[in-house]
């Protein structure tokens, strides 16, 4: 108990900016408290969360999980279990829980924003990392603690700059992402020699700072991109996500709560998705934050993934070029099949796991039905869904007919102005980061080993079977 106490005294006095006095006593107002402090919540998990996985693997570590097939090591390894991920949790029929909690669990429970109704994604990052549902002054201290870090280096902003005007915003994201790992802190103190024990302390630090640069990053590139460089400066009365918005340029109160459930509900998808992996695989080799979360958005830049969302609005874009807002279901079904016959997918359905409708469309869904029921495409959308489903069904091949994320998410942020469609993945990344690196401080602190699965050439695979 007294090193458990002394390894948060520690952490509490470390590089976080609290003081001593905070340890006992009533904190002023703004300040945060051992109990309002995120890495004093996670270093207190760590000792039982280490114990809980020591004795799994102690008494089932030579258990079978299951069988790998041919087909799966040749099918992109669908459906192995061989990761562990602590985040959230996929069901191919309910969808994605976050720590236990659904998407309509976490509207109901995470704290909101004064004068709003949907979650802080502040609050979700709590919940990822400590697995404990935040209570609002814990979310708030995530959003002061957040806003203290937020500050982009100038040479960041001078990279953007000068960066080549056509280049995609989700390269772009890479790029600052990249130039901002200079400053890493895993990678300064691995250089001077830290002990293991100690390496998610650092992640922790550099997972923070990134996050926390990371909309103002995202708001530099769509200025930048789209109008004509003029920066928009934070405001500080705003949280994390909402000032994301208003640095774009939109900050009607309803895109500010638009992008705080935007941003709560992408951040996390399991571990076997390609952001998430891809983040998991290179930071196992101990590359630091900045370099893990942007092999994760060079995976999330891939049209077959997070980019979906941009393919959706210019498919959709082409519907309405030539058939205009007043689409039939005739017309929809046949614009449907000349995609699938030109050998293109329909982007925004179907899912290597769901099963089922992606809860992250249901709630898209909801929040267009109570804010913008008359808009046109989100009538569009809505026939999408009637037609779309049955048609992958005919094809009888497709796994899972149904809509995922994608295929909802640029609906809300064309009727709030966000017209460009671009630079959505973006959005999508910022978001992602908030699991992604939680996760990357979870297998620092359980001490995740370097990944390194079997291949096999095609000869191997014959011999064995
Ligand atoms: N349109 C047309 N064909 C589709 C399809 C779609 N939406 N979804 C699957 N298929 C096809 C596959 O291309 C595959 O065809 P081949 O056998 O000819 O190669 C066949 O159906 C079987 O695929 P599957 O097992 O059902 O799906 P996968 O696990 O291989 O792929 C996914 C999953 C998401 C890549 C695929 O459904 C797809 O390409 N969807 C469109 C792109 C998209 O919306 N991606 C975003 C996913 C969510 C996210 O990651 O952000």
């Amino acid at each position: 108990m007294r090193a458990a106490a002394r390894q948060l005294q520690r952490v509490l006095l470390g590089s976080t900016p609290l003081q001593e006095g905070l340890l006992g006593g009533s904190a002023p107002a703004g300040v945060r408290t051992l109990a309002t402090d995120l890495k004093a919540a996670v270093a207190a998990k760590i000792p039982g969360e280490q114990e809980r996985l020591k004795t799994l693997r102690k008494e089932c570590g030579q258990k079978a999980l299951g069988a790998v097939t041919v087909e799966q090591a040749i099918g992109g390894m669908r459906g192995i279990p061989a990761m562990l991920w602590e985040t959230s949790l996929l069901d191919p029929e309910e969808g994605i829980r976050f720590r236990g909690y659904s998407i309509p669990e976490l509207q109901d429970k995470l704290p909101a924003a004064v004068n709003g109704g949907e979650p802080i994604p502040e609050g979700l990052l709590w919940l990822l990392l400590t697995g404990e549902m935040p209570s609002n002054d814990q979310a708030q201290a995530v959003t002061d603690m957040l806003r203290e870090r937020s500050k982009v280096p100038d040479h960041v902003y001078s990279m953007l700059k000068n960066i080549h005007p056509d280049t995609h915003p989700m390269t772009q994201l890479c790029q600052a992402v990249l130039a901002l790992q200079v400053d890493s802190k895993f990678a300064r103190v691995y250089r001077e020699g830290i002990h293991k024990s100690k390496y998610w302390e650092p992640v922790f630090e550099d997972s923070m700072d990134l996050i926390a640069k990371l909309p103002t990053i995202a708001a530099a590139i769509y200025r930048n991109t789209y109008k004509e460089g003029d920066l928009i400066q934070a405001d500080s009365k705003l949280d994390w996500g909402a000032n994301l918005s208003h640095m774009m340029g939109f900050s009607d109160p309803d895109a500010l709560e638009m992008m705080r459930l935007y941003q709560t509900i992408h951040a996390d998808h399991e571990g076997g998705n390609v952001s998430a992996h891809a983040t998991h695989l290179v930071g196992s080799a101990l590359s630091d934050p900045y370099l893990s979360f942007a092999a994760g958005m060079t995976g999330l830049a891939g049209p077959l993934h997070g980019l979906a969302n941009q393919e959706v609005l210019r498919w959709l874009n082409d519907v309405r070029k030539e058939v205009g807002d007043d689409v039939t279901k005739d017309q929809m079904k046949e614009f449907v099949w000349a995609t699938l016959k030109s050998g293109k997918v329909v982007p925004g359905f179907g899912h290597a796991v769901l099963r089922k409708t992606d809860p992250r469309y249901t709630c898209q869904r909801g929040f267009a039905q109570k804010h913008m029921p008359d808009f046109p495409l989100f009538k569009l959308t809505s026939l999408l869904y009637e037609v779309v489903p049955d048609i992958l069904t005919q094809t009888g091949k497709v796994k899972n007919p149904w809509p995922n994320v994608d295929a909802h998410s640029g609906v809300l942020l064309q009727y709030y102005g966000m017209k460009e469609e671009d630079f959505y993945t973006v959005l999508f990344g910022v978001s992602r980061a908030l699991g992604v690196l939680s996760q990357g401080v979870w297998s620092r602190a359980l001490g995740l080993p370097i990944e390194r699965p079997k291949s096999l050439t095609v000869k191997a695979i014959s011999d064995r079977v």
